[in-house]
């Protein structure tokens, strides 16, 4: 990592909010890029947290700490990103969800904005969603794209749940794209269980959007 980063890293490892803020606007007043302080520091650091929390090196209440003060780096970063970046046409419309059972939505969040800011009309049904409700708002609002994030292994038997009743929905016409992603989400598993497609990050993931809507980027 980019030793300009690792005063970030620290206040995210440490779980303080207050520093963590503060780190984001030193890096922002020295021209860092919203996105870049994300996926050259945020992801990789959470990723370390991640493994330390499976090897019992670190425990819940750390990680918790570490998400709270990722949500508040979060809150800062996404509407200037939204602020520079929005783009008049929109390209599709759909909805986006974490899965029954996972309450994840670190990045959730991110595919959400980027998608967003590159065109799509997203609306972000939020975390836990059941099968069932992702279904009803697309089909509300005839959505062209329905994304859905899992970081949890045992959620992701209810996002093959939400792609089968899409794919048997007759309200939505045959014309309604699913994109999936998060940890142990595959591209095997997307195309074994019907996705239309997989990214493993959100720059793939607004790629995929274009793709998958016959659009390019
Ligand atoms: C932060 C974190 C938390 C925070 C979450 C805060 C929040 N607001 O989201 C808190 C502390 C709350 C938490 C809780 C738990 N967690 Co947790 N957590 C993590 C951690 C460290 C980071 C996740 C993260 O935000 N990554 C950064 C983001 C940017 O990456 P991402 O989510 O993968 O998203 C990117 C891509 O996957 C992709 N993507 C994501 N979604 C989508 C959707 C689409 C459509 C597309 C195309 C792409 C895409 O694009 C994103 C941007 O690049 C992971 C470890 C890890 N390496 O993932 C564990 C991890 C996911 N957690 C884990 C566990 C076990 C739990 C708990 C059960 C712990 C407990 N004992 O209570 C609870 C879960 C409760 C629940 N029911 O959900 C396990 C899951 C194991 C599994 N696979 O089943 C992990 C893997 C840790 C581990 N190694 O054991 N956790």
């Amino acid at each position: 990592m980019n030793e300009k980063y690792l005063n970030l890293k620290e206040a995210i490892c440490d779980g303080d909010d207050e520093a963590a803020l503060d780190e984001v606007e030193n890096l922002l007043e020295a021209s860092a890029n919203p996105l870049d302080i994300f996926t050259d520091c945020v992801e990789p650091t959470l990723n370390e947290l991640g493994e330390q929390f499976a090897k019992l090196e670190i425990f819940l209440p750390d990680l918790v700490l570490a998400g709270e003060a990722v949500a508040a780096i979060q809150s800062k970063l996404l509407p200037i990103m939204q602020e520079q970046n929005i783009k008049g046409r929109q390209k599709g419309r759909g909805v986006i969800a974490t899965v029954s059972g996972d309450i994840h939505d670190i990045g959730k969040n991110m595919v959400c904005l980027m998608m967003q800011i590159n065109g799509f009309e997203m609306v972000d049904l939020g975390v836990d969603v059941a099968p069932m409700e992702i279904l009803r708002r697309a089909e509300e609002m005839d959505a062209d794209i329905v994304a859905l994030s899992g970081l949890m292994l045992p959620s992701l038997p209810f996002m093959k749940e939400t792609i089968e009743l899409v794919r048997h929905s007759s309200k939505l016409g045959g014309h309604t794209k699913i994109m999936v992603g998060g940890g142990p989400v595959t591209k095997e598993w997307a195309d074994a269980n019907g996705a239309d497609g997989y990214s493993d990050d959100s720059i793939g993931a607004v790629k995929l959007a274009h793709e998958l809507m016959g659009l390019s980027a």
